[in-house]
Formats: C-alpha cells, sequence, structure tokens
C-alpha cells in the first residue's frame, strides 16, 4: 500500500463522465451531467457523454493501455449516481462492483490507483431538491464519502475530495456553462461554502475510518499576471487571484476566506459571512497534500464590465491551444513556488497538465501530435527542476490517458495520449504516448 513517503507517482488522469459511458445502465441513475447534456444547444458540438469512451465497458482493455503505457499511477473519479443512484440511501451493487474490478485489474498490473470523490457527476436527485446550493448536501456528500471510503479504502493509494471546486461553483453557478446552468452570483458563492464543507467532513469521515493514504483535494491554479505595471492592472490581477486562486486555497490553509475578496464582494452587494470557528476549523484540517490542476496563466488587466472589474487579456506573439489557454510552461514552476510559501503543504501532486489539440489520424495510422510533445516536455522540465530545489512534489498526471468529452465542448477537443476513433472506439496510441511512456521508464529507473 502507498503511504506518504513512497515513491514518485507518474500517472494519467481521467473522470467518470468523460470516459464511462453507460450513462443509464446496471442501474446507473442520472446525474446532472446527463440532465444537461440531453437539453439542446448545451454542448458546443451537440454530442453528449451517453457512449462517450465507452469505458464501462473496455475497463479492462483500457487498464491494458495504461500498462502499455508504462504509468505506476492512474487517477480517476467515481460516479456517485452509480453508485448511489439516488445520491443518498439505497446502494447499487453493480455500480460498487465496477470500481471494484477496476481497482482489482489495476493492482492485478502494479498501478497506484488515485481517486476522485467528487468531479461534478452530482446525481440529478439531489439537483432536484437545490444541489449543492443546499446546505443537506454537504450531508449527502458525507454519506457517499463514508461508503466509498468503507468499501474501497483499502485498495486506493490516494484520495481526493473534490476535483476543480472552483469550476463547480462558479462555471455551473455564475457562468452558467455547466450544469446546473445557474446565473447568480450569490448562488456561486454559497456553492463554493458547501463544497468546501462537504471537503471538510469527507477528510473527517476518512481520518475516523483510521485509514493510512493521503487524502487531498484538487484545485485549478493559474499564475496572473498583470498586463502592465500601472496600479489598476496590479489590483485587477491581484482580485482575480482572489477569485480563481485564493478562494479556496485560503480557506482550506487558513481557515478563512480573503479578506480583501469578502470585502470586494461586500461592495458589490454579495455580503459573504466569514466563516465561523467550526466551518474554519472543519475545512482547514491538515490534508496530506495539495492537488495542482495545472494548464495555463492569466494575464489581467483592469476592466469596467465585469463584478470584478477585470478582464483578460490574450498576447499576439504566445502559442495557445485547441481550448484557447495559453501554453506558459513556466507558470507550473512558479505555482509550485508560490503555493508552497504562502501555503505550505506537506505535499503537492500535479494532478492534471495537458493539451488540446486537433490531432489527426494520418493515412500511415500514426497520430504525430509533436505539439503535445513540447508542451509536455516542457512542463516536466519546470517541473524537474522544481523538484531538485526542494520543492514537495511527489506526483504528476498528464490529462488524459485518451480523447475523452470535453464537458460543453463534447468531444471536439482532443487531451488523450491516445487517439480516440469516435466511431469505433478504437484506441489509437499517439506518437505523445510513446514519448511519455519512454519518459515514465527513464524515470522510474532513477526516482525510485
Ligand atoms: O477535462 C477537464 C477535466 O475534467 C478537469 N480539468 C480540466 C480538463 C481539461 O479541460
Amino acid at each position: 500500500m502507498y503511504s506518504k513517503r513512497e515513491e514518485f507517482l507518474w500517472g494519467v488522469a481521467t473522470a467518470a463522465y468523460q470516459i464511462e459511458g453507460a450513462w443509464n445502465e446496471d442501474g446507473k441513475d442520472e446525474s446532472i451531467w446527463d440532465r444537461f447534456v440531453h437539453t439542446p444547444g448545451n454542448v458546443a458540438d451537440g454530442t453528449t457523454g451517453d457512449i462517450a469512451c465507452d469505458h464501462y465497458h473496455r475497463m479492462e482493455e483500457d487498464v491494458a493501455l495504461l500498462k502499455e503505457l508504462g504509468v505506476n499511477a492512474y487517477r480517476f473519479s467515481i460516479s456517485w449516481p452509480r453508485v448511489l443512484p439516488q445520491g443518498r440511501g439505497k446502494v447499487n451493487e453493480k455500480g460498487v462492483d465496477f470500481y471494484r474490478r477496476l481497482l482489482d485489474k489495476l493492482k492485478e498490473n502494479h498501478i497506484h490507483a488515485v481517486v476522485t470523490l467528487y468531479h461534478w457527476d452530482l446525481p440529478q436527485a439531489l439537483q432536484d431538491t437545490g444541489g449543492w446550493k443546499n446546505p443537506e448536501s454537504v450531508f449527502a456528500f458525507q454519506e457517499y464519502a463514508h461508503l466509498v471510503f468503507s468499501r474501497f479504502g483499502q485498495d486506493v493509494d490516494l484520495w481526493i475530495t473534490h476535483n476543480e471546486p472552483w469550476v463547480v461553483a462558479f462555471v455551473g453557478h455564475y457562468e452558467g456553462r455547466h450544469p446546473p446552468g445557474e446565473r447568480d452570483f450569490a448562488t456561486a458563492l454559497c456553492v463554493s461554502r458547501h463544497l468546501l464543507l462537504s471537503h471538510g467532513h469527507a477528510v473527517k469521515i476518512f481520518r475516523g475510518e483510521n485509514l493510512k493514504t493521503p487524502i487531498g483535494i484538487a484545485l485549478n491554479l493559474s499564475p496572473i499576471h498583470p498586463f502592465s505595471h500601472d496600479q489598476e492592472d496590479r489590483e485587477a490581477a491581484y482580485r482575480f487571484d482572489g477569485y480563481l486562486n485564493r478562494w479556496f486555497l485560503d480557506p482550506l490553509f487558513r481557515g478563512q476566506f480573503p479578506q480583501d475578496m469578502l470585502d470586494w464582494y461586500a461592495q458589490k452587494g454579495f455580503a459573504v459571512l466569514p466563516l465561523q470557528e467550526e466551518e474554519s476549523r472543519l475545512i482547514s484540517q491538515p490534508i496530506d497534500f495539495l492537488g495542482i490542476n495545472y494548464y495555463t496563466r492569466h494575464i489581467i488587466k483592469r476592466g469596467s464590465q465585469s463584478l470584478l472589474e477585470s478582464e483578460g487579456v490574450r498576447l499576439s506573439n504566445r502559442e495557445y491551444s485547441d481550448t484557447g489557454w495559453e501554453v506558459y510552461p513556466e507558470g507550473l514552476r512558479e505555482l509550485i513556488v508560490r503555493l508552497t510559501q504562502d501555503y505550505a503543504p506537506f505535499a503537492i501532486y500535479i494532478t492534471e497538465n495537458g493539451f488540446a489539440y486537433p490531432d489527426v489520424l494520418e493515412d500511415d495510422g500514426r497520430i504525430r501530435d509533436a505539439k503535445r510533445i513540447v508542451y509536455l516536455s516542457q512542463h516536466l522540465r519546470e517541473l524537474t527542476q522544481a523538484m531538485e530545489q526542494g520543492y514537495p512534489v511527489r506526483g504528476y498526471f498528464v490529462w488524459s490517458i485518451m480523447d475523452n468529452f470535453e464537458w460543453n465542448a463534447g468531444f471536439s477537443k482532443r487531451f488523450g495520449l491516445a487517439y480516440v476513433d469516435y466511431h469505433t472506439l478504437r484506441r489509437i496510441p499517439k506518437e505523445s504516448f510513446f514519448w511519455y511512456r519512454e519518459f515514465c521508464t527513464r524515470k522510474k529507473t532513477i526516482m525510485t
């Protein structure tokens, strides 16, 4: 069993809704994503995750692919409505059995299992009573966490409570681009509080179960740079940092929302109650690691339109991925340094890092994704330097092992090391797959 001081994890990551498919099979009930994608207009290319990569039926083939890749860790998420179709109450044993078989297969192949409890697929039954804005959701999550820890506690090597709670709160409840598709800032703030509380409760339950493996949370974090040295641009950038980064980091590591953001939101008519003592203790109880999902930086200047009075700037001389994110490898080390200095996490895992590109399957059967190789190698160089400088990084995960359902962008964005032909569902390793395989093999022999 993996413990807090063991080998470095070189892995790849996925999430249930993005790969599993089988959306209504074997007792699984509807999630908010099932409901959302079945509503026309919500997904750019009109596709759904009903079948996705059909991982639910091809799990063994996919573990064989991981084996072929040579990683020593696989990060995946559990679909809450697959194991608890109504969110609480009756357990779906067929759903539990799927994850049991997956964990067994991973163990058989000597691949460490890294499990995310919540990667965005809330049971629709819970949404019907208010979802994350209802304080009851916190108790439902406790019940779910307890079930998962008690069934799989012995076979998982690293636990992640939430993936990118910022996205859940603000993209789902303020921007409305993800389910439940709300556009209300006060709701988003309330949801962020409930997500933090649910994280705290899950960690408390975990400690109560006396499980010895590490537990943490994965946040989407970015360096935020001001567009110019102007005071107003610098203030706007700091505000955006408060919005994106510090809004979750501060409660988790310091037990309170950042005061400048509480003041800013109050001044804009969104008063947030500071965390009460008990909430603060629960949310900031020690975790074993911080997971960083890193893709890009943000360059911010003052803007008058938005609630934050800030706006993003796109530079003409920089490279951007197919998702419109600037390629900025230096940002990975910058983040690691900053987070260590400001928050001193016990350990850091890069729980996601990857590059979307419109890859093409060529006539000779190859996918020459040279840009992805450059992206990964540059980021890994930064990571290696941070480690050489003594920063406490313990693992790195490429997003993703294979192309998959990229949320409201549907299948239009490809992040995989393996290409998925969505007609035949065949997985075809890209050049980056072989590159990462070589990299992992080399690293694993140097760093044990
Ligand atoms: O696909 C997503 C993943 O689910 C969460 N982090 C970012 C990835 C790329 O957008």
